[in-house]
């Protein structure tokens, strides 16, 4: 079986095709559509059905998007939808990072957690559903790590006493959002294509 990431992100794909491994995953790139999806929506669930139905409008695939970022309780849930641009149009880790941290110079409560919705679009079979995952934890006071992407240096996970990027990729890749909402992907893969050979 196939199926279609719409992602740009290349660190999405490689968290994805880890985790549904029993599939295969192509990326966005792989079926060489290079255009940006513009993200419209006013939650995660708007934003990921936008992507999954632009790409399974466009191929008969099914099709999977995330939509996912970053929630920060003492900032009202910001950076919230905007995360990817929350430091500007292409900005890096570091820049999103220090923006934060900037903004969070005085805060007590550094409560935080990482939110990702899942859609998953079948034009086939006339599917079009979400799925959500969250990952609770505190923001620290700098940059920790070099593994992950986006706001993983500074995300602390209390249970696992490290940052994200502290962690290897199968070690976040067993307790991520993207994991625990693809969890609930994979139950829902198994219980309607089981037996199905796309
Ligand atoms: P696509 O839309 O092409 O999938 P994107 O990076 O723009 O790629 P989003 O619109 O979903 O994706 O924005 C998610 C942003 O939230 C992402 O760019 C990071 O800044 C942050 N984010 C999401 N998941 C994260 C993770 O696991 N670790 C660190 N930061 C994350």
């Amino acid at each position: 079986m196939e199926i279609v990431l719409a992602s740009h992100n290349a660190h999405k794909v490689r968290e994805v095709a880890a985790i549904l491994n029993f599939w295969k995953v192509l990326s966005l790139k792989d079926i060489g559509y290079s255009a940006e999806i513009e993200e419209t929506g006013k939650t995660f669930a708007q934003n990921a059905l936008l992507k999954a139905g632009t790409i399974a409008g466009a191929i008969n695939k099914i099709v999977l998007a995330d939509d996912s970022g970053l929630e920060i309780k003492c900032l009202h849930g910001a950076p919230g939808i905007y995360s990817a641009r929350y430091a500007g149009v292409g900005a890096t880790k570091e820049m999103l990072c220090n923006k934060v941290l900037k903004e969070m110079e005085q805060a007590t409560d550094r409560s935080a957690q990482f939110h990702c919705v899942m859609a998953l679009v079948d034009p086939l079979k006339n599917i079009s559903k979400t799925f959500e995952g969250i990952v609770k934890g505190q923001i620290i006071h700098e940059m920790k790590g070099q593994n992950g992407f986006g706001y993983d240096p500074i995300f602390f996970v209390p249970s696992k006493n490290k940052t994200m990027a502290e962690m290897s990729e199968q070690e976040k890749n067993l307790l991520s959002h993207r994991f625990r909402a693809l969890e609930q992907v994979k139950i829902y893969i198994q219980e309607h294509y089981l037996g199905d050979d796309k």
